[in-house]
């Protein structure tokens, strides 16, 4: 290093050399703000408004409704900071930069205290809704999996009720009528949202189902509403790619949109164990992240969450790396649809905006009309 001119202790350290600083996006993860992928913090409702970003990550900090091991409300802070990749990243999966084609940002997290579950859940309905209302699409980070009934059902009632499916990565159906008389416990929100008119159980796609809960009267209660799941065996027979193929075309069956729910518990726990009820015998990280790519490759999406992520019981990082990847790459399959010309973001009906390119689509604008595949699979 070339010596500079002696400061005032007399030593030519070099320590007033013109050194280049960087932005807060391009610096390390582990400098300054932990937002998801130093993307930009954006947390107030007007500058969500203003802005019109794409999407939009929400943290859901909330785990007073788990049934075994808690942790989860650590959870959002851990999947943003698990990656080490910052600034314009290339995904080589999909050829493309994802962030210099969507905008996306960092809404921050809803309003959680402690120990107040229906307080929580309130505050997570309220930011979900929120963000959505802005047009972008929410991808929240949780958090128990009991926060799927209330951010589903804000984007159901964004969206009109009835119109979005859901495809939902779990081990566990969580489709329980209570959680020891606890209606809104983590083993409970699809019953809920059924039940509510949210969802139509016909629009219901579960994969990765196994082990030892629920009890047949739930399934039968699930075959009653018309729901549709894949258990692990049917995977373990078929493989994943036929599966996916399937819970794609039945999610496209009457829904106009789809809310994607990832438990990261659906991954085998040798290789996500950072989670409250692992279940051994699941999917590869490598056949899930594919998964998230295919889906949301050819669905419309209108939302998504990641949760069931305990820090405290992860190692090394492994299962909160998962989860932020799972975000990463429907971010990624997003980026390659608006490059073929599609709106991403939710143009409400009946706007002027909605019938010149939000139904998805129709890439009629160009796009550059390279030769990224729908579907991501490479
Ligand atoms: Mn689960």
């Amino acid at each position: 290093m070339a010596l500079s001119r002696p400061g005032p202790l007399g030593r030519a350290n070099g320590w007033d050399l013109p050194y280049e600083t960087f932005d807060e996006f391009d610096l390390p993860v582990y400098v300054g703000m932990p937002a998801y992928s130093k993307l930009p913090y954006v947390p107030e409702a007007a500058a969500l408004r203003d802005r019109k970003p794409d999407v939009a990550i929400v943290g859901a900090p909330f785990d007073d409704a788990v049934s075994h091991r808690p942790g989860a409300r650590f959870g959002p802070r851990a999947i943003r900071a698990a990656t080490y990749t910052t600034g314009s990243l290339h995904s080589l999966q999909l050829d493309l930069e994802p962030f210099e084609v969507l905008d996306v940002v960092d809404a921050g997290d809803a309003n959680i205290v402690p120990a107040w579950l229906d307080r929580g859940h309130a505050m997570v309905y309220r930011k979900v809704r929120e963000v959505a209302e802005s047009g972008a699409i929410p991808i929240v980070l949780g958090g128990d999996h009991s926060i799927t009934w209330p951010s589903a059902t804000a984007i159901a009632e964004v969206r009109d009720p009835a119109t979005i499916g859901i495809v939902h990565f779990d081990a566990h159906a969580d489709t329980a009528p209570n959680d020891w008389g606890v209606l809104a416990g983590h083993g409970t929100p699809m019953r809920r949202l059924i039940e509510s008119g949210a969802v139509q159980g016909r629009n219901f796609v579960q994969v990765g189902l196994r082990g030892y809960w629920p009890g047949p009267e739930v399934f039968a209660w699930m075959q009653a509403q018309g729901m549709r799941w894949h258990l692990m065996r049917e995977i373990e027979e078929r493989g994943a790619e036929a599966v996916i193929d399937d819970a794609i075309s039945e999610a496209l069956e009457g829904a106009d949109a789809i809310y994607l729910s990832v438990d990261i518990d659906v991954i085998d726990p040798g290789m996500a164990p950072g989670t409250g009820t692992p279940e051994p015998g699941g999917l590869l990280t490598r056949e899930l992240l594919r998964a998230v790519r295919r889906i949301v490759g050819r669905v419309p999406l209108a939302a998504m969450d990641v949760v069931e992520v305990s820090p405290p019981f992860d190692h090394a990082e492994v299962t909160a790396m998962a989860a932020h990847r799972v975000a990463l790459e429907a971010i990624s399959a997003l980026a390659v649809r608006k490059r073929a010309g599609e709106t991403v973001r939710h143009v409400p009906r009946g706007s002027s905006a909605a019938t010149a390119s939000s139904s998805g689509g129709s890439a009629t604008s160009g796009g550059s009309a390279t030769n990224a595949t729908r579907d991501g699979a490479s």
